[in-house]
């Protein structure tokens, strides 16, 4: 207890409480549930968070301050969102509405490394069990994202934008960003562009290696906005080159990636109004486990080509009822997904990892919400149908008996029906309560399904191609999953008591045919695997599993100028059918933070503490993690309103400390040994400049 209480004093001391003029806040309502502080807000509904106010460089970070939700940082922007206990496909993620097709098999380019962070303008997640008007697949949350393309000029044509920069010396780490916008009060057009890049970061261990980024990200879209119709037209590129990722076996050498959309909605007459979307994203990706960290002997050096590409579609109808409404809606996606091994020092030497993958989606949905007064219901039922399908592999260039198995191995997928599909039905109830009080309770019914991914659907070689699993452990798939079902229930509070607020939730979940690893009982695949990695392969299988645990926020405004506030997690995930622990989840943690503003000026010190992870999995030995707690404070100054001067420390004792979910170190050369549990930046020091125009 001792360090908590000498960290929640440092934390005080931090702010200089002499700066503490008297002068209201605009804008600072709280309402009912509602807790908001600078950048932030977390209700029973929902908790946003202004991503492009936060100094940093992956946008995945801001889960942390999210109650529920954490990240599995694979690497420095290779952010998995985690949420209750689920993450990776898990999750849905979409920017404006729609999703990207990954074309990394390990997710080097999670949906999240998509979204800068300087020209990211919010980042949601769903408390609780996502309507299924949201997204199609959405068995473990939804996060939803914004791209700051800037607003129309109701004043007439203008020109606006602004251009920023921001630097940490821990790495050289910079990100640079710059917004133009052409807009009238009908037409828009906007262009964005930022530059992330940086080298290995320190940890009081030493250098994290290869930790080094090089990230470009641009978007050019034009809106329209007429009385009943609005257009939204964009184009968009991101190209990522040489950035390490030391919990996977291999590092970014480039993603580069195009995507384009169009958006438009209609309303129809005064009850009814049409939604469309349209989204093709497509993936060219080269990763390797030779340029970036310590090289291993030639004839082990390998380079994975990967690519992926593919189109959302959504059209929805949304009808306005007297007292309710009513949308149905239909989603259509596709995927497809090649990836080629081979060896530079070898010609011969080369792995088909996946070969005209394709994972087709088609889903229909109705979802009717009665929102009249003190009891709110929302009912909604979304089936759908997936299907998959592999073309047949090879793999050569392998001498002696690893040749043999490996053919063999090829052979039987090659043998094997390969086309699959899965048709599910997906329900949703929430009833939302509100006492005269102001208190409100809500309960939340869910039956979710997910159908399997490719990876562990079709990864016929054990490898370590898992979609950013980073357990170390080489997976085959298993071309005979099941769909997952998880039926749940989320119970919320919102209360606000004066200047108190507080939401918590409880929820429940209970998985049949979870998909996870489990020992693999085919012998070639156990040979092959004992001689690339020392280990048997695990086959992803479906298992049965249950997820249960509780979060909250709450502010407490001291003061127009001073507030405390906090955010809380707490998940427990297990094996129903043997004893053992769901793999990866983030332990106990929560964060107090103090907060003193006026118009000008900001200083907030937090303290963020992660209590130790003893419940882990034993299927793949996941390692345990002790607890640690960090402070951390930023300052952000406006000293005119086109000018934003922001400064914020990380780590300030300059504690050595690793994070549960970051994964284990995989790369040779690095101060981390390989099969150590990467650790936590050191005390880091970042400022930024922003022009508003
Ligand atoms: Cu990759």
């Amino acid at each position: 207890m001792n360090i908590f209480l000498t960290t929640a004093m440092a934390a005080v001391l931090l702010l200089p409480a002499a700066l503490a003029a008297q002068e209201p806040i605009d804008g600072r309502t709280s309402a009912v549930d509602e807790l908001r502080v600078i950048g932030r807000s977390v209700t029973t509904d929902m908790a946003r968070i202004e991503v492009s106010r936060e100094l940093l460089v992956d946008t995945a970070t801001v889960l942390k301050d999210i109650p529920g939700a954490n990240v599995n940082a694979n690497g420095p922007v290779t952010g998995i969102a985690q949420y209750r206990g689920m993450f990776g496909d898990r999750i849905s993620v979409v920017i404006d509405h729609l999703g990207v097709v990954s074309g990394g098999p390990n997710a080097m380019d999670t949906p999240l490394s998509y979204l800068s962070p300087m020209i990211t303008e919010n980042l949601s997640v769903v408390r609780g069990i996502p309507s299924v008007s949201l997204a199609p697949e959405s068995i473990g949350g939804h996060v939803s994202t914004t791209l700051s393309r800037g607003d129309f000029s109701l004043a007439g044509p203008a020109l606006s934008g602004f251009v920023g920069s921001r630097y940490s010396a821990n790495g050289n780490v910079s990100t640079s960003a710059s917004r133009l916008t052409l807009a009238s009060n009908t037409h828009k057009l906007s262009f964005i562009a930022e530059v992330d890049d940086g080298a290995s970061v320190s940890t009081p261990v030493g250098k994290s290696r290869p930790s080094q980024l090089h990230r470009e990200r641009s978007d050019l879209s034009y809106a329209f906005a007429g009385g009943s119709t609005s257009v939204l037209l964009f184009a968009g590129r991101l190209d990522t080159d040489d950035t390490g990722t030391p919990a996977l076996p291999m590092d970014i050498r480039f993603i580069d990636t195009k995507l384009a959309g169009a958006q438009a909605t209609l309303e129809l007459n005064e009850i009814a109004s049409l939604e469309t979307r349209v989204a093709w994203n497509d993936v060219e990706h080269l990763m390797d486990n030779f340029g970036l960290r310590q090289a291993p002997m030639p004839p082990m050096q390998r380079q994975n080509f990967t690519t992926g590409s593919g189109t959302q579609a959504s059209l929805a109808t949304t009808i306005a009822l007297s007292g309710s409404t009513l949308i149905f809606g239909i989603d259509t996606s596709t995927a497809d997904h090649d990836a080629t091994i081979t060896n530079p020092n070898n010609a011969m030497f080369r792995v088909d990892n996946f070969v005209d993958v394709s994972r087709d989606m088609l889903s229909v949905f109705a979802e009717w919400k009665r929102d009249a007064g003190r009891g709110d219901i929302e009912v909604g039922m979304r089936a759908r149908r997936v299907q998959t399908d592999s073309g047949e592999v090879f793999a050569g260039g392998m001498m002696g008996d690893m040749g043999t198995n490996v053919a063999a191995l090829a052979d039987a997928f090659n043998m094997a029906d390969r086309s699959k599909s899965w048709n599910s039905v997906d329900a949703v109830l929430k009833y939302r309560w509100q006492i005269e009080s102001g208190a409100e309770w809500r309960v939340e019914l869910g039956s979710k399904t997910r159908a399997p991914s490719y990876q562990e659907l079709y990864l016929w070689l054990p490898l370590q191609a898992t979609g950013g699993l980073a357990d170390g452990r080489s997976y085959i798939g298993g071309l005979d999953l099941d769909e997952e079902r998880s039926n749940e229930i989320t119970i919320g509070f919102g209360r606000d008591i004066g200047r108190f607020t507080i939401s918590p939730q409880l929820f429940f979940k209970r998985i049949d045919a979870y998909i996870q690893g489990v020992p693999s009982t085919d012998m070639t695949a156990n040979m092959v695997s004992q001689m690339m990695s020392g280990n048997p392969a695990l086959q992803f299988s479906n298992v049965d599993a249950e997820i249960y645990g509780a979060d909250i926020a709450w502010q407490l405004e001291l003061s127009d100028q001073w507030s405390l506030d906090g955010v809380a997690s707490w998940t427990r995930g297990k094996r129903r059918d043997i004893n053992d622990n769901l793999y990866r989840l983030a332990p106990p943690n929560a964060s107090i933070g103090l907060l003193w503003e006026n118009d000008r000026l900001s200083i907030a010190s937090e303290l963020v503490a992660y209590a130790e992870q003893d419940n882990v999995s034993v299927f793949n030995a996941e390692q345990r993690t002790p607890g640690y707690a960090l402070i951390n404070a930023t300052l952000t100054w406006t000293p005119a309103d086109a000018l934003r001067i922001e400064t914020r420390l990380d780590n300030l004792f300059d504690t050595t400390y690793q994070d549960h979910v970051a994964g284990i170190n995989r790369a040779d050369g690095s101060d981390i040994p390989v099969g150590v549990r990467l650790y936590g930046a050191e005390r880091t020091l970042s400022a930024g400049i922003i022009w508003s125009f």
